[in-house]
């Protein structure tokens, strides 16, 4: 099925956030963040701003009628900064005006006067000095003690990996207005608009009921969104709620840039131990993840990252510690691969300089220790349809790894200053939340009289695709036409206490709560055609918009049938709920079974690198991805192009950067480097691997959101290789992104 999404939005219909047509009286909203990164604020001037003509009111912390807190999951972070500001664009005020150019103008000339302290930027040192956003948390399963006497080979390292921004298309915004009797709706860009609503209630001191947020749909996430949007919609609800005026706020790009989180960038000191058949016996690993001023989502982050340290490799003996670190920078947050990329780098820097060191390629290393059916992970869950050798099996049948590799030796023979590197990137991503109870979801079904369905979740459409997975899933259960069925926005009024759209789980939970209160209603219409015809509903069988009868069809259509009961008072309306079963984890023993499955996959990655100049083209990405049994091969595979490319955006070129007094140096598209369609891979290949797909995966379609974003893991390690082929006297070293500039000091480096 066509995403029905499509033409409306190469044509400009699809309605965002920006399109919503304004009431008559809406203000607008723009925030005042800290010049600083670190000080106590000791005066605070609004005098100027409020003078300047068109400025109905300037917000502060003072004006919260509830509480000024907005920390998802632990109370570490306020709407607006109260006597101390914690980093350098922290929210202190909101102007509003007439328009956002008058607000833009008026919060130019708020004066606020700060004693400045020391910024901390370093999570290394943050740990040093205690400055930890939650108790730090480690996962360990055999023994690394006794095992590293075991191994014939021990290697150390240190490895880095930088932050990335969401850069979703459609900044943060919120547009909101008080509707009846002190309630009040709110539009926002986020990707949980319960969140949202729980928050906006804590802040405005209304419960929850009179706080209805609706989401159409967003111009991208990418996790940017599950905690993030939640400031801007609060700081639009509060404004309205008290000026009873429509207001509307939408960050500028360098706003947006300098305010918000990005990935958390993480620093890590790693020993690996191997036998003399290159079997990994024992990895050990101490993280720091800068976590910065405030939790945001970064407890969650971490546990992923412990989730994720083994890859998809058995090692029996293992030993991973996270710090999360509290530092003078915006708060990082969800970002595709949530944690898990972090942690993925480290096990394959630790295997890529063990490799080095044995001087064999790293793939002889990575086979060797492939997870097989009933290993067991380090959380205690037992590995089960463990589908990463076939992956790779797959991959070598199709694309003859060996082959590459020979071609990569010759061409790195005959050339001087050009050379090129290959690298294997396997990957094994589980599928579900790791707080086991946000692993739930509903969907709400309504058939109207004239056999329209109207159908509501708590997906939120980002681009992915889930309402066009959702459609198809309607479709196919009820055997109508695709034009019968529509997805209604997002809505915390009709469907209530969500999870974020997130985890790549949307359609899973979305979808399977749908499967279920569809079922129903088809059992109920099945009655009444069993009714009609006389005959029991076994027999029934509803196709092609008819009713069937032992196979036959019978002259009832979709319409009559869905007619004839309303008229005899069968409820056409139906709420599925699901809840993901058989999973749970304890985290005193931290161990449990978290996932409801892994998606698997693995990728081949070859780069060309210009010796004089450092720049290279990624030449080849050729994958075997594990989608199950895709419902949607197009959109599956879009999540797959737009997840790899992101990936080596993340590794080679994105860099954010601040300097020493916390100022982001990279907050536009001038400084900030992302893929562009120059940068794509010259051939990107993918086959499916054919599976049977899991149980909980909806109708056996696996995710797709995020698994495919850590191939693009592989051209770092790819870039290395070609390095190592020009300098052999470089020993690798493990800071990423590679980027042109460092790959060019490293070709020529002969310590
Ligand atoms: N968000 C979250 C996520 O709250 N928990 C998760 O486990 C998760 N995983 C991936 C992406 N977002
Ligand atoms: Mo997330 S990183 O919002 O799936």
């Amino acid at each position: 099925m066509k995403n029905p999404e499509a033409i409306s939005h190469s044509t400009g219909s699809s309605q965002y956030l920006d399109d919503i047509p304004v009431l008559k009286n809406t203000l607008y909203g723009v925030i005042f963040g800290s010049p600083s990164a670190h000080g106590k604020i000791s005066g605070l001037d609004l005098a100027a701003a409020h003078a300047t003509p068109g400025v109905h009111r300037i917000f502060t912390h003072s004006d919260i009628p509830g509480q000024n807190d907005i920390g998802g999951i632990i109370s570490d972070e306020t709407l607006f900064a109260v006597d101390e500001v914690h980093y350098r664009g922290q929210p202190v005020a909101l102007v509003v005006a007439d328009s956002e150019h008058t607000a833009r103008k008026a919060a130019g000339l708020i004066n606020i006067k700060i004693s400045e302290l020391e910024p901390l930027l370093d999570p290394r040192l943050a740990m040093e000095k205690g400055q930890l956003l939650i108790p730090s948390r480690t996962f360990r399963m055999g023994d690394v003690r006794t095992a590293w006497q075991a191994c014939d080979h021990v290697i150390e390292g240190r490895a880095d990996c930088g932050a990335q921004e969401h850069l979703y298309l459609e900044t943060q915004g919120a547009y909101s207005y008080p509707t009846d009797n002190g309630s009040i709706r709110i539009h926002s860009s986020t990707q949980g608009p319960a969140l949202v609503q729980r928050i906006a209630s804590k802040v405005l001191s209304i419960p929850m009921n009179r706080v209805e947020v609706d989401v159409a749909r967003l111009g991208g996430a990418f996790g940017g969104k599950e905690d993030q949007a939640t400031f801007v919609a609060v700081m639009a609800a509060l404004a309205a709620s008290i000026l009873h005026r429509p207001v509307k706020i939408t960050l500028s790009r360098g706003d947006d840039m300098r305010m918000t989180g990005k990935r958390h960038p993480y620093s890590s000191d790693f020993r690996i131990g191997l036998t003399k058949d290159y079997r990994i016996l024992a990895f050990s690993s101490v993280m720091y993840q800068n976590g910065v001023a405030a939790a945001d989502l970064s407890p969650a982050i971490m546990e992923r990252t412990l989730f994720h340290t083994t890859n998809a490799y058995f090692i029996p003996n293992t030993e991973v510690t996270v710090h999360s670190c509290r530092t003078n920078l915006p708060p990082n947050t969800a970002f595709r691969g949530f944690g898990a990329p972090q942690g993925m780098f480290v096990i394959e820097a630790a295997i890529a300089k063990a490799a080095a060191e044995l001087n064999i390629p790293a793939r002889l290393i990575q086979q060797a220790n492939f997870l097989k059916e009933n290993d067991l992970f380090q959380y205690g869950q037992i590995a089960l349809n463990v589908n990463i050798g076939k992956c790779f099996a797959d991959l070598d049948r199709e694309f003859r790894i060996g082959e590459i590799e020979k071609e990569i030796a010759e061409f790195n023979e005959r050339n001087t200053f050009f050379r090129k590197g290959f690298s294997l990137m396997p990957v094994c991503f589980g599928i579900s939340f790791t707080n086991t109870s946000m692993n739930h979801a509903r969907a709400l079904v309504h058939i109207y009289q004239d056999g329209s369905i109207g159908i509501s979740t708590g997906a939120v459409e980002m681009g992915q695709g889930v309402n066009a997975k959702l459609a198809q899933v309607a479709v196919g259960l009820f055997s109508v036409d695709p034009g019968r069925v529509k997805i209604e926005t997002t809505n915390t009024s009709r469907v209530a206490n969500t999870s974020p759209t997130a985890a790549s789980s949307g359609a899973d939970l979305n979808g399977n709560a749908l499967l279920i209160a569809g079922n129903r209603l088809i059992e109920r219409l099945k009655g009444v055609a069993g009714q009609m015809l006389g005959c029991s509903p076994g027999e029934i069988v509803l196709r092609d918009e008819k009713v069937f009868r032992n196979e036959a069809p019978t002259e009832i259509t979709w319409e009559q049938l869905v007619r004839e009961a309303f008229l005899r008072r069968v409820s056409l309306t139906e709420n599925g709920h699901y809840a993901t079963p058989v999973i749970y984890f304890d985290k005193l023993k931290e161990k449990g079974h978290p996932f409801s499955y892994h998606v698997y996959g693995t990728a081949v990655i070859t780069v060309l690198l210009d010796c004089l100049r450092g720049i290279y083209k990624i030449e080849k990405v050729l994958i075997v991805h594990d989608f199950g049994n895709s419902l949607n091969p197009d959109i599956d595979r879009g999540q797959l192009e737009g997840g790899v490319l992101q990936g080596i955006g993340w590794m080679t070129m994105e860099e954010v950067l601040f300097n020493s007094d916390g100022r982001m140096l990279t907050d536009s598209l001038s400084t900030y480097k992302v893929p562009d369609i120059y940068s794509a891979p010259e051939i990107l290949e993918y086959r499916a691997l054919e599976t049977e797909g899991p149980g909980p995966a909806l109708l056996k379609s696996k995710a797709i959101g995020e698994p495919p974003f850590m191939y693009g893991i592989g051209a770092f390690f790819a870039l290395q290789n070609a390095i190592m082929s020009f300098n052999p006297s470089w020993k690798p070293d493990f800071d990423a992104p590679l980027t042109p500039e460092k790959v060019l000091m490293r070709l020529y480096d002969k310590k």
